[in-house]
């Protein structure tokens, strides 16, 4: 219960941020989804004009019920401001994010914003990456089970995300996710650059340089950090 009302207190400020006028990226997930529901709340109440940026078919379904008015990002010039959740952040402000299968358009929607908020409850914020979370690698699923064991030689644990039906799990961009597991993850910044390399792999749920406010919730408010 306290998780969530740190996460209801963290979308609270974050919302706070957006200005009438703005292009604003909205993330994926359960924070996230609070802050959407907090945007949709200023715009009946205090009429704030701004364009939302989905980064899941789940966020613009949302947003759309709000009545926020939305544009895909490739119909816009740029983003002002991105606000998104995660599921790990290290003292350097490094990230694993993807638990929610979004990485994908949540990481191309971050790489073209102007400032990138993070919004957190407490147990977010890990001293290093990897340690509970894997990586999450969106993958092509031609070819997915080569581009696994390639994983594997790069040390990783690897789990190929499955629905609740057992079936693979697909991403909104009809692509596969493997989670991959590293303990200890070395050195994120090797780490990323080794699994771009491999042929296949589209992106992953390391989002490295991405934040540049992190916005910690806690059960009687939040905390905003610039990075
Ligand atoms: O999947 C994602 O990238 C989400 O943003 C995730 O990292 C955070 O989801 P949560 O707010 O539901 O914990």
């Amino acid at each position: 219960f306290e998780a969530d009302l740190a996460k209801a207190h963290a979308a609270r400020s974050a919302a706070e941020l957006v200005q009438s006028g703005m292009i604003v990226g909205l993330g994926s997930g359960s924070t996230a989804g609070l802050l959407v529901k907090r945007l949709g709340e200023r715009v009946a109440e205090e009429g704030l004009e701004f364009v939302g940026v989905p980064t899941s078919v789940s966020t613009a379904e949302l947003a759309r019920e709000l009545n926020i008015p939305l544009r895909d990002v490739d119909d816009v010039p740029a983003v002002d401001l991105n606000i998104d959740g995660a599921d790990e952040v290290d003292p350097e402000y490094r990230m694993i994010k993807g638990r929610g299968g979004a990485l994908l358009r949540e990481k191309l929607v971050a790489c073209v914003a102007s400032r990138r908020v993070t919004i957190v409850s407490p147990e977010k914020v890990v001293p290093r990456l990897g340690i509970d979370s894997p990586v999450p690698v969106e993958v092509s699923r031609l070819g997915y089970r080569h581009i696994e064991q390639r994983l594997r030689t790069l040390g990783a644990r690897t789990s190929l995300r499955r629905g609740p039906d057992g079936a693979p799990f697909v991403t909104d961009g009809g692509n596969l996710i493997i989670d991959c597991g590293f303990s200890p993850l070395a050195d994120p910044d090797t780490l990323e650059a080794g699994l771009k390399s491999v042929v296949g792999v589209f992106e992953t749920g390391l989002f490295l340089g991405l934040c540049d406010v992190l916005v910690v919730g806690r059960p009687d408010g939040a905390e905003q950090i610039v990075t």
